[in-house]
C-alpha cells in the first residue's frame, strides 16, 4: 500500500533531516508525527518514528543543558573575593591550594592530578577568601569552561616550578591567556581591546625549598621583575604564606570596616567588606537597605582628622575604619 505523504509531512521530513539539535529534531518529529496520514500504508513508518523519538528523547535526558565540563567550572563565590591559581602541571597547585585552605585536593607526582576545579577557603586575618585550585594549563588546550573561570575571578595566582624552567612556563601561561583574552598583571592597562579582561595577579615560584632553584628564580626576576611581583614559595615548608595571603588581599581592591553603636565597642571580628572607595554611604547600605535612606550622618574613628568626628554619607572610608551610623 502507497504512503501517499502529503507535502506538508515531507517538509516537516526535511527539516527533521536538517536539525542539528536534539531539541530541534524532537520538535521536528512531532510534527512529523502529528501529520503523518493515519492508515495501514504509514503503519511501518509510524512505528519508526516512534522509535526514533524514545531515542531521542532518552538522549536529552543523558545531555544537561550545559555541557557537563562548563558546569565543573562554574565555581560559586564564596567569602571576600574569588582567586584562582593557574599552572602547567605538576608545578605544585594542589599542594599549596591544600596547605592555604585546608581543603582537599589530590597532591601527587605525576602530571593532570587535578582535573577539575576545586574550591577552598583561605583564612586571612579575620576574613576568608576563596581560593580555586584548577586543572593544570595545557599548551593548544583550553578546557571549555575555563575562560570563564578566570574572567570571573577577582584575581589569579600564577604558579611556576622553580626547578623546571620557570621562564618557559611563564610563557605558556601567558599564551595560553593570550588566547582566552585575558591579560593578567600588576596594573591595569588604560587601554583594553573589545572582549578582553584585566585580572590582577602575581607570581608564585613553588617549590623554593629544593636546592637548584636560586637560578630560575633569577631568571624570572630577571625576565618578569618590571611587571611582576614574583614571590618565592614552598608548599612543602609553608614558607612565605603570610606574604601571599597579605599579598592576596592587598591586589583585591578591597577594604575591612567595623561599624559600633554608640557607647559600645566595635566587634573586630566581624569586618564589613566593601570595594575600595566606598562610602559611608554604602557602609550603611551594606549594614541594612534602610539605614541608607534613614542616615543623618556618621562618626568616624581612624582615617578621622580626630577620633570620632562627623562625616557625611559621601566620606570615602579608609581600611581598618571603625564607623558610628546616626539615623
Ligand atoms: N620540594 C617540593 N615539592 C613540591 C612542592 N609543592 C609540590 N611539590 C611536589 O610536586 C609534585 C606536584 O604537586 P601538585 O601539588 O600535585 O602539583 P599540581 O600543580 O597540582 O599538579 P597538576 O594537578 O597535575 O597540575 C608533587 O610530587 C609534590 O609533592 C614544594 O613546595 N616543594
Ligand atoms: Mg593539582
Amino acid at each position: 500500500m502507497p504512503a501517499n505523504l502529503t507535502p506538508q509531512y515531507l517538509e516537516a521530513e526535511a527539516k527533521f533531516k536538517g536539525a542539528k539539535s536534539v531539541p530541534e529534531k524532537i520538535k521536528a518529529l512531532e510534527v512529523m508525527m502529528a501529520i503523518i496520514p493515519k492508515h495501514k500504508g504509514t503503519e511501518k513508518l509510524r512505528a519508526q518514528l516512534k522509535s526514533r523519538m524514545a531515542k531521542l528523547k532518552e538522549e536529552l535526558q543523558k545531555r544537561p543543558a550545559v555541557s557537563r565540563a562548563e558546569q565543573t567550572y562554574n565555581i560559586k563565590r564564596e567569602g571576600a573575593a574569588q582567586v584562582v591559581l593557574l599552572g602547567v602541571p605538576n608545578s605544585g597547585k594542589s599542594n599549596l591550594f591544600t596547605r592555604l585552605t585546608h581543603a582537599p585536593s589530590e597532591v601527587a607526582d605525576y602530571p593532570f592530578t587535578t582535573q577539575k576545579p576545586i574550591p577552598g577557603m583561605m583564612r586571612f586575618e579575620n576574613i576568608q577568601i576563596q581560593l580555586v585550585d584548577t586543572p593544570p594549563l595545557q599548551m593548544d588546550r583550553i578546557e571549555p569552561g575555563f575562560p570563564n573561570l578566570l574572567r570571573n575571578a577577582n584575581g589569579v595566582l600564577i604558579v611556576l616550578d622553580l626547578a623546571e624552567d620557570p621562564v618557559f612556563q611563564m610563557e605558556v601561561i601567558l599564551e595560553e591567556l593570550n588566547r582566552m583574552k585575558i591579560t593578567v598583571g600588576n596594573e591595569e592597562p588604560d587601554h583594553l581591546e573589545e572582549g578582553w579582561v584585566f585580572k590582577k595577579a602575581f607570581l608564585l615560584g613553588n617549590k623554593a625549598d629544593l636546592r637548584n632553584t636560586t637560578e630560575g628564580l633569577r631568571a624570572l626576576e630577571g625576565r618578569f621583575k618590571n611587571e611582576w611581583m614574583v614571590l618565592p614559595v614552598s608548599a612543602k615548608e609553608e614558607m612565605n604564606f603570610e606574604e601571599v595571603k597579605k599579598e592576596v588581599y592587598r591586589r583585591l581592591d578591597i577594604l575591612r570596616v567595623y561599624t559600633k553603636i554608640p557607647g559600645k565597642e566595635p566587634d573586630l571580628s566581624e569586618p564589613v567588606i566593601l570595594k575600595r572607595g566606598s562610602t559611608i554611604e554604602e557602609v550603611a547600605l551594606s549594614v541594612h537597605k534602610d539605614f541608607a535612606a534613614k542616615l543623618r550622618y556618621a562618626r568616624i574613628w581612624g582615617s578621622g582628622k580626630f577620633d570620632g568626628q562627623m562625616v557625611k554619607r559621601d566620606y570615602r572610608v579608609s581600611e581598618g575604619d571603625v564607623i558610628e551610623l546616626h539615623l
